[in-house]
């Protein structure tokens, strides 16, 4: 029996439409999404790769009152420029949508409606965060505070960043309002749930036991840590303007929560393509033998893996995900990417910048990807990709190939001898890499599998070097049909192996070795496992047409002007940093003196476990040894701050961070860069324990 599934359902996130792509989206999804489904259709399979704009939210308000314009217009900027840089780049979604489209509020709408007719539903009144003075309920996006399990002061209602931790708006430390700063009161109103509790029992089933070796240990791990942690229901309503009304009786001014419909985005998008191309969208979502992947950053773990296939499960026809391949972060030359401090490169600028290089960047992308853990793109390592792997190797190689074929033989593929141990040997080996490669792919292990691509490249350029056929040429002209046969076979398994990580590379190289193109799905091979099956992938005999070069070298000049962008950006961040904050309130006297500050010393210091934020501090503060948890353990090394006298405001209302009990706080001040300082009492005589006034 073949088990192995014909159809797939691909999907990648979708993006907001609050800003233009950049390379951590490329990185973390759709470089690896793409991949994915070119190699899936090489294969004959039936696939629906979708996609399209996420336009709801709290977000797109949000920005569109940052730029001046109203949401709708936000909306329509960003998604032209989001769907015409994915185009320009080769992301071959086959199709994208977008949030906003009537198709998709049908299509939420529906569900919500049936999951409500079928009591899937808590409805409550509860006590919310609520700004007065903006007139609105805080939640998502609009409310920041301190996440309560890891410290990070700047989580955001519905989820931290930091720790991926999903969070009700309530569960924040110290809330303030995003939109005028304002401490938030609390107010009643009314919303549905849904109870992701009830669903725990399931969930345990369905991923800790039943996915436990076929997910990726990041994505298994931070799903076992929240079902192990307890699920708690979730609103799926909120109370704003822009969104999908809540399609239920005396829900006015409420719309569905963004991470209820946009999910659901990734059907309607499937309907609308199979609308279009004569399909029944059905089979893609209900069909039982379909494969449904979810190609995903790290921070949309949860609503990928718990909140999502919980609605799909609730409504009940529907497939689950058979995987969720998220991948980590990508970071720019050191540090976080930013779509707000403009920390990023941008995918529509650098179309224009490195014109038709669009294979470059998926490799340098796919070469470091984050798969495992967060990594680093840097513009030197780009540089040194290109001119040392894809010139130096691929592109060194398929230009030998094709010189001397036209050289020697006009362009014709020769006729070749009997075959030396090295050439059966490399025929061998060449022929093991189509599976190879597909088995590193079909494990989610892309930046593996391009590895192969290129060790095959290598193959190739070695076994050119060792027979050196522009010397043989001299004295042994039969022997160099032989070898630029077998060289001639490299170099059109290379052009079909590398499609799905380089397309514009494979369509041009197809192109000068005369290839046939695409074999239809449901062939009987396919031109991917003809590779290891068919005894010649070009014959003699056949034409190949002229020389053109696959790569071109990348100058220190163009990487120079990167780098210049990345410091200008810098600088101007710094000059915004600066801006010094206008005073606060008036405190009274009074509220003065109802602090206790005082001079301590550290005296022990210890990172707090699975916190990148958090030192634990113990502090000798005269009256007592006590304990802090400071948020500033990116800023300073434990072994670096025993012994430094601090200022400390002992008498803080205790609270607890990750567990531990923290007594005080240390008060600290930020440098030009952004760097944490402390306010330093050292000064000869000074005590522990002397009070500040
Ligand atoms: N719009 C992308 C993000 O979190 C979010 C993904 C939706 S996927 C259904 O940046
Ligand atoms: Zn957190």
């Amino acid at each position: 029996m073949n088990t192995t599934p014909q159809r797939y359902t691909v999907t990648a996130a979708l993006p907001y439409t609050n800003g233009p792509l950049h390379i951590g989206h490329l990185a973390g999804v759709y470089v690896p999404a793409d991949i994915y489904a070119r190699f899936l259709r090489m294969q004959g399979k039936d696939v629906a790769f979708v996609c399209g704009s996420d336009e709801h939210g709290v977000a797109i308000p949000m920005k569109a009152k940052k730029e001046g314009v109203t949401p709708q217009q936000l909306i329509d900027k960003y998604h032209g420029i989001i769907k015409q840089s994915f185009l320009d780049f080769g992301i071959s979604f086959d199709n994208y949508s977008r949030t906003s489209a009537e198709i998709h509020h049908k299509t939420a709408s529906e569900i919500f409606r049936k999951l409500y007719e079928e009591g899937k539903f808590i409805e409550e009144t509860t006590a919310q965060l609520f700004d007065a003075e903006a007139n609105q309920f805080l939640a998502d996006r609009f409310v920041t505070g301190t996440c309560p399990k890891c410290g990070n002061p700047e989580a955001y209602g519905d989820q931290c960043e930091t720790c991926g931790s999903s969070l009700n708006a309530t569960d924040l430390i110290d809330p303030r309002s995003a939109i005028t700063g304002a401490v938030p009161s609390m107010k009643e109103t009314r919303h549905w749930f849904l109870p992701l509790d009830q669903y725990q029992d399931w969930l345990k089933e369905w991923i800790l036991v039943g996915h436990k070796r076929d997910w990726k240990t990041n994505v298994y791990g931070q799903v076992k840590s929240w079902i192990d942690d307890g699920l708690r229901a979730r609103a799926v309503t909120r109370d704003l303007e822009w969104g999908i009304p809540v399609p239920v009786e005396g829900a006015e001014g409420k719309v569905l929560y963004v991470w209820f419909d946009a999910p659901i985005g990734y059907i309607s998008s499937t309907k609308e393509w199979a609308a279009r191309e004569g399909k029944n969208w059905e089979d893609y979502w209900k069909a039982k033998d379909t494969k449904l992947v979810h190609f995903i950053g790290k921070d949309n773990i949860v609503f990928h893996c718990l909140i999502f296939p919980i609605i799909l499960k609730a409504e009940g026809s529907y497939i689950l995900p058979d995987n969720v391949p998220a991948n980590e972060f990508l970071n720019l030359e050191g540090n976080k990417l930013s779509t707000s401090k403009n920390w990023a490169v941008w995918l529509h600028e650098y179309l224009v910048e490195f014109p038709g290089q669009q294979d470059v960047l998926r490799y340098a992308l796919t070469a470091n990807a984050p798969e495992t853990k967060d990594n680093d793109f840097t513009w030197k390592d780009f540089q040194a990709r290109n001119n040392n792997e894809l010139v130096a190797i691929f592109g060194n190689f398929i230009n030998r190939v094709v010189v001397l074929t036209d050289k020697y033989y006009s362009g014709e593929v020769p006729q070749p001898g009997q075959y030396s141990d090295v050439d059966e040997q490399t025929i061998v080996t060449l022929r093991a890499y189509p599976s190879v490669i597909a088995s590193s792919i079909e494990k989610y292990r892309f930046r593996e599998a391009q590895g192969e691509l290129m060790n095959l490249a290598r193959l190739g350029n070695k076994y050119l070097a060792d027979e050196e056929p522009w010397k043989m040429i001299k004295t042994d002209e039969e022997r160099v049909k032989t070898v630029m046969y077998v060289a001639l076979q490299i170099a059109a398994a290379l052009a079909t192996l590398s499609e799905p990580f380089l397309p514009f590379t494979s369509a041009k190289l197809k192109k000068i070795l005369n290839m046939e193109q695409e074999n239809a799905p449901g062939d009987e091979g396919t031109l991917w496992t003809e590779i290891s099956t068919k005894k010649s992938l070009l014959n003699a005999g056949h034409h190949i047409g002229k020389a053109e070069l696959l790569f071109s070298k990348i100058e220190d000049e163009q990487i120079q002007h990167q780098l210049e962008k990345l410091e200008a950006t810098k600088a101007a961040n710094a000059a915004e940093n600066k801006k010094v904050e206008p005073q606060k309130e008036t405190a009274t006297f009074e509220d003065f003196t109802k602090m206790d500050l005082r001079v301590g010393t550290i005296v022990e210091a210890t990172k707090m476990p699975k916190a990148d934020k958090l030192l634990v501090l113990k502090i000798n503060t005269g009256l007592d040894t006590r304990t802090i948890v400071s948020g500033i353990a990116e800023s300073f090394k434990p072994e670096d701050i025993i012994g430094k006298k601090v200022t400390v405001l002992l008498n803080l209302a205790p609270r607890k961070l990750r567990g531990v009990e923290s007594e005080g706080m240390i008060l600290m001040t930020e440098d030009a860069k952004g760097k944490l300082v402390f306010l330093n009492p050292d000064v000869e005589g000074v005590e522990n324990g002397a009070v500040i006034s």
